[in-house]
């Protein structure tokens, strides 16, 4: 199989990091993307021109981060990143969706930041500011109540924070988070989270 990825993308890590924990790394080709000029072999794969994106060995497409780790999670049967059924299985989808909504605000904070002085819209920052301290703290809520083994949820609650360590360090957000900011030093210990690391 093939990943369309950029090596700062929290979502692309996501999906490596899931690969690692699936011991599937070594069947990934990592084909690094353009975002400014998305190649035909991408567009060809998501008409959205966004990593990350796969194809698979049978030669289909999938993207979204969300939908490539549930993919890989199927590829092999352990470990097992995402229950089946049951209650546990939505709150690992919900955790997941929390953690990716943080690497929505923050993303989007870091692209208005660029933009020319003048061009930024304060207004939007701020409020990207705030809804992204919301989900810090809904996951510092939530994460102790996720289920005890590794989970699709944990790993888009590492790639998170690690993307506002990496590119939003002056938010301070374990200032007021010590739990999580344990957790997350301990999370990033694990070697899919060291091979990933952005940068
Ligand atoms: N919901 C998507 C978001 C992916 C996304 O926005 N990726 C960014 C890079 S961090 C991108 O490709 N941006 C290029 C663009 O929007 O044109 C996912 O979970 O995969």
């Amino acid at each position: 199989m093939k990943l369309f990825f950029t090596p700062t993308s929290p979502y692309a890590r996501k999906v490596r990091v899931t690969a690692a924990e699936k011991g599937l790394s070594d069947r990934m080709e990592l084909v690094l993307c353009d975002l400014r000029a998305p190649d035909q072999a991408h567009l060809a794969v998501n008409p959205a021109g966004k990593v990350p994106a796969l194809i698979g060995d049978a030669g289909e497409a999938i993207y979204d981060s969300p939908v490539i780790c549930e993919w890989l999670d199927t590829a092999t049967e352990t470990p097992q990143l995402l229950p089946c059924v049951g209650p546990e299985r939505w709150t690992v989808l919900r955790g997941e969706a929390l953690a990716d909504a943080l690497m929505d605000d923050a993303v989007t904070l870091v692209l208005e930041r660029r933009r020319a002085e003048g061009q930024r819209d304060r207004v939007l920052e701020q409020a990207r500011v705030t809804a992204l301290r919301r989900c810090v703290a809904a996951l510092e809520r939530e994460l102790p109540a996720w289920p005890q083994t590794l989970t699709l949820a944990h790993i888009a609650a590492g790639c998170a924070l690690g993307y506002l360590d990496f590119r939003l360090p002056d938010l301070d957000w374990r200032r007021d988070h010590d739990w999580l900011s344990r957790w997350c030093e301990d999370f990033s210990r694990r070697p899919s989270m060291r091979s990933t690391q952005p940068g």
